[in-house]
């Protein structure tokens, strides 16, 4: 059998990390022939959920999970990690002042950055999903300077599969048709979802849909789809997001889904956070989301793609958010 993957889930005992790591268990992330073993990082308050979800792991006698361990340290719940979820932060509640969010999430990102950098394993692959997911990644990455910084990435990944639901449902057609979509920038209300290179079958989404809405309502639509769930639900998103942060690290590991490995321009893309080398005039060092395909274990950003005004714009306004937030840990030397 394979040598196991191991996968580190913080903030294992809340809601997205259970959701996320039956499924990971199950074969979802590598495939049917992937053995995985699980290290559950949590803090003490957060323990006993890791622990019965332990206890449960055990109940479901997946044959591909090897091992499940629990840490409250994080020299301990990364060491050796192939794969590394940081789910667990401290996102924003009502009346929280800017500064105390980024300050809170600088206390947890900087030291889990450190113990990337000292205890994973060479080949480790980081996805944030804690918001604000973005700056967190950067945090991170900039904790560790022996890891390359290509392996630091935030999840945009569910705002990507909003993006292709919302357009295939509005258009009347399967979610298979649909290909061509980006999100662009922050994970954050600032998001620009992009149709402008979007398909429906053979037929450019925004002659299928009209500019009006493609340009217009989809946007606020796919930008505040958070907020919608929360409204609807009366919580937040839980399943499709541990469905993105899976389909995220499945692509980056086995390649974008029906590219078969490949990189020629007609091949699908996906969403990704990746950090910047200035592609599409995102300055260097940004942890931004970008249209990317997988290729040989790594993301590689789509080429070439023509960006008119209107996309040139709404980019710009969520890089410079992008950029603003930087600036703040930068200030609080949190980078
Ligand atoms: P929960 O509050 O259910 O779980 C969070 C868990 O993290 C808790 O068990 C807590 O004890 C643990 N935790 C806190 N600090 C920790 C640390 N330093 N080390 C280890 N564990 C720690 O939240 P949940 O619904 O699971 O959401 C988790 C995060 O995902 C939130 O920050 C949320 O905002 C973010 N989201 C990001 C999305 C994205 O697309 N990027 C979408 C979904 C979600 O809103």
């Amino acid at each position: 059998q394979a040598t196991p993957i191991t996968v580190t889930i913080t903030g294992a005992g809340g809601q997205i990390g259970y959701a996320a790591m039956f499924r990971i268990a199950s074969g979802a992330m590598f495939g049917p022939d992937q053995p995985v073993a699980l290290r559950l990082l949590e803090i003490p308050q957060g323990v006993k959920g890791a622990e019965g979800a332990a206890l449960e792991l055990t109940d479901c006698a997946f044959p591909l999970l090897t091992s499940v361990d629990i840490a409250t340290e994080p020299a301990q719940g990364f060491d050796g990690a192939n794969v590394a979820l940081l789910i667990g932060s401290r996102p924003r509640t009502a009346g929280m002042e800017r500064a105390d969010l980024l300050a809170a999430n600088g206390a947890i990102f900087g030291p889990q950055g450190r113990a990337i950098n000292d205890h994973a394993a060479d080949d480790v692959r980081v996805l944030v999903v804690g918001n604000p997911a973005n700056t967190n990644a950067l945090i991170a990455q900039r904790n560790a300077p022996d890891v390359p910084a290509e392996r630091f990435t935030a999840l945009t990944r569910l705002d990507h599969n909003r993006a292709v639901g919302l357009l295939a449902e509005h258009a009347g057609a399967a979610v298979a048709e649909v290909s061509g979509v980006t999100i662009w920038g922050n994970h954050s209300t600032t998001q620009y979802p992009d149709l402008s290179h979007a398909r429906i079958g053979d037929r450019a989404a925004l002659d299928v849909v009209g500019a009006d809405w493609g340009r217009g309502a989809y946007i606020d639509r796919v930008a505040n789809r958070g907020a919608e769930i929360i409204e609807v639900r009366g919580g937040s998103s839980v399943a499709s997001a541990a469905n993105a942060a899976i389909d995220h690290v499945r692509d980056w590991v086995l390649g974008t889904a029906g590219s078969g490995g490949g990189s020629d321009d007609a091949a699908p893309w996906t969403s990704v956070s990746l950090y910047s080398t200035g592609a599409y005039g995102v300055p260097d060092g940004l942890i931004a989301s970008v249209p990317a395909r997988s290729v040989g274990g790594q993301w590689q950003v789509v080429e070439g793609l023509e960006i008119d005004e209107f996309s040139r714009s709404r980019i710009d306004a969520s890089v410079a958010e992008l950029a603003a937030e930087r600036d703040q840990v930068s200030e609080l030397g949190l980078i």
